[in-house]
């Protein structure tokens, strides 16, 4: 490896060692940028690199909220700030125990690339708390929301920072958010935040978004190898808003998604989830916050697995949608065994890095990166932040209209980077290469700071 770009991961691993999640991001981005630090020695001149895995800011907060049986509870809010080169810091807010530094570094700079791969002014940034949405009470859930923006609301807004949702955080809770963030700022803000409901200056197709965006995409990958996504069966795992986004559009795409998964196992429905009452029962099923997924076999009579993950299932399309580092090295065998032709990252980051490179090595499979399948949820808040301030709405079909017109530009751009560089077709290459090219000249034309 180029010695400028070692050296960099190198101080990932001893400043950030205590952040897995955050190292094995870097070194996954960085993996496909050799040859251009290579080709633009003035990166190495101005130590760009050091400097694109410094968040510009990050800071945690203090969130105090009242539970419904008078008890007061305290937990870590975060927001990191990492790259503002092409725009207000953008990115989604994720409320999950599990969260912390590292969880929400990895996520920043995900975003970073992803959100430079839009082609829209938006610079990257990421933020949530270590809280357990699981089992709250909507009054719970409007009081930790209203601590959180109290703590925050100083630190963004339209011009600066542009929260949205993550897991554990959609339109429910954005709502809450927007409304005491006006309460406290008495005024309107051009929405500041995206992902709101309708009422609330939200984008028709919002919602749905990343789901869709995650289904326009790999159309353009099936269109590269002369097949249709019309008849084909897709692994998906959540059954949350993404999940749900992918078999709306699959069900109307004439293609079938046939496993959902959950923390308690996964299921497997050989007809798909492929009615209006199966899409819509996801829904409900998100709304009774009891995160499990064994409600929909319940309901429909289809198998469940307890403490399984899908990934044994044979389907023409593997889209892992839930979280971070779902699919490991033994999935990822599995899934070759299975002869899967195609694997499109959904969620951020699912594949452990050394289960990614042995998926790519594959012999006739065709891998596709998170960063750039599920930019179309970024993509929409972007046209959302355009509709508040031009104090228009736009129709459903302009949003899905622009919001398919940006995936097919994101796939173009990253089969045209990995050619530019030699790299034959290499949508995980190519991804990484577009997304640093924007955000690396924007920060050679602002100077070094
Ligand atoms: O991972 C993501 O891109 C999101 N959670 C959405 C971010 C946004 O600002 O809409």
């Amino acid at each position: 490896m180029n010695a400028y770009l070692a050296s960099v991961i190198e101080h990932v691993k001893k400043v950030h060692g205590n952040e897995p999640e955050f190292v094995q991001t870097v070194e996954e981005v960085f993996s496909s940028l050799e040859p251009v630090i290579e080709k633009h020695p003035e990166y190495e001149k101005v130590d760009l690199l050091t400097r694109m895995v410094e968040p510009e800011r990050m800071f945690t907060f203090r969130v105090v909220w009242m539970a419904d049986d008078g008890t007061w509870h305290t937990n870590i809010g975060y927001r990191c700030q990492f790259n503002g080169a092409l725009g207000p810091y953008k990115g989604g807010l994720r409320f999950q125990p599990n969260v912390y530094p590292g969880i929400i570094k990895f996520l920043g700079f995900e975003q970073v690339f992803k959100n430079s791969l839009t082609g829209l002014p938006i610079g990257g940034g990421k933020g949530g708390a270590d809280f357990d949405p699981t089992g709250k009470s909507d009054a719970e859930i409007m009081r930790f929301c209203q601590a959180f923006m109290q703590a925050l609301y100083r630190y963004i807004g339209p011009d600066i920072d542009v929260p949205a949702g993550d897991m554990g955080v959609g339109g429910r809770e954005i709502g809450y958010l927007f409304g005491e963030y006006r309460r406290l700022k008495g005024a309107w803000e051009n929405g500041v935040l995206t992902g709101k409901g309708f009422a609330s200056g939200g984008s028709l197709v919002r919602p749905e978004a990343t789901g869709y965006g995650a289904v326009y995409y790999p159309e353009n990958v099936l269109k590269h190898e002369g097949e249709d996504i019309q008849g084909k069966t897709i692994a998906c795992a959540g059954f949350g808003n993404v999940t749900w986004g992918i078999c709306k559009k699959a069900m109307q795409l004439g293609a079938k998604v046939i496993t959902l998964s959950g923390p308690d196992g996964y299921i497997y429905d050989p007809d798909g989830v492929a009615t209006a009452e199966k899409v819509d029962y996801l829904l409900t099923m998100r709304a009774s916050g009891r995160n499990k997924v064994k409600d929909y076999a319940d309901k429909f009579g289809v198998a469940f697995y307890p403490g399984e993950k899908p990934w044994g299932v044979k389907a023409d399309v593997v889209m892992p949608s839930a979280m971070q580092n779902d699919v490991h090295m033994e999935q990822a065998k599995q899934i070759a065994a299975n002869g899967v032709k195609y694997y499109i990252e959904v969620a951020n980051m699912p594949t452990t890095n050394d289960a990614l490179k042995f998926l790519m090595e594959q012999p006739g499979m065709i891998v596709a990166p998170s960063k750039a399948v599920n930019a179309g949820g970024v993509a929409t808040s972007a046209l959302e932040m355009a509709q508040n301030s031009e104090r228009l709405v736009w129709t459903a079909e302009e949003v899905d209209a622009q919001l398919h017109k940006i995936m097919n530009t994101i796939y173009q751009m990253s089969v045209d980077a990995a050619e530019e560089y030699g790299l034959g077709y290499d949508l995980v290459a190519g991804a990484n290469i577009a997304g640093f090219k924007r955000v690396a000249e924007a920060m050679m034309e602002q100077g070094v700071f």
